[in-house]
């Protein structure tokens, strides 16, 4: 079948039927990317999370362009907080909490401008947001079923942080029967070196979770 790519891989080839794939772009909200955010709170740099922004703006260009179906999603809560578990909110001791207003509102709350998706990677029309109360995309959320009725097999992920909400969602998708490629610049984390554990755990013992690629190869494999 031609509409099956090859896409050079690590720890080999990954085989993507386009028909039956979703690119998913985990959590590229304001909270996780820009200073005042959620990510900030826990004290860390977000900056370095933005250099994955031209990489990601050019494989959601290619992936649209050939067709893909896209998933996006977004880590929060309702404004009352009852989906958040207080072993969640009160964990650590954070500058500012899930739920308390920093300078782009109030954190990891859904409808708050800290919330949003960032600009650059907006969904388009169509396109699936799925907001998460927790870290993996699939508990809480209708995620599964959606792809399923789509008959979406193959996911390619991308986002961030790699070890935390990109690695969880990956998890939970390999549990559930799907074939999944991390793409290795689309991903980004706070601690780099969370990032390389996380790619070399994913695909170590003959892929135990699954893939990793660079964009560039998917974009060619694409053309
Ligand atoms: C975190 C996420 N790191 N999107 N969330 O708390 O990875």
């Amino acid at each position: 079948d031609s509409s099956i790519l090859t896409v050079p891989a690590r720890p080999g080839p990954f085989m993507l039927p386009l028909r039956h794939a979703a690119l998913v772009v985990i959590d590229m909200q304001r909270d996780f990317v820009e200073p005042g955010g959620f990510g900030a709170s826990l004290g860390n740099d977000v900056t370095r999370l933005q250099a994955i922004v031209p990489a990601l703006q050019r494989l959601l260009a290619a992936w649209r362009a050939a067709g893909g179906a896209v998933v996006h999603t977004r880590e929060g809560h309702r404004a009352d907080l009852s989906d958040c578990p207080p072993a969640k909110r009160l964990r650590g001791s954070p500058g500012l909490r899930i739920g308390d207003t920093g300078p782009m509102g109030r954190l990891l709350v859904q409808g708050e401008p800290g919330h949003a998706i960032i600009a650059e990677l907006a969904p388009t029309e169509g396109e699936r947001v799925i907001d998460k109360p927790g870290k993996g995309a699939f508990f809480g959320t209708d995620l599964q079923a959606w792809l399923a009725a789509r008959g979406i097999s193959h996911l390619v992920f991308t986002g961030v942080t790699t070890e935390v909400c990109v690695q969880t969602s990956m998890r939970e998708a390999n549990d559930r029967g799907f074939d999944c490629v991390l793409i290795e610049d689309a991903t980004e984390s706070y601690f780099p070196e969370f990032k390389a554990a996380t790619l070399a755990m994913v695909r170590a013992q003959g892929a135990i979770v699954g893939w990793t690629a660079t964009s560039a190869d998917l974009i060619a494999a694409l053309a």
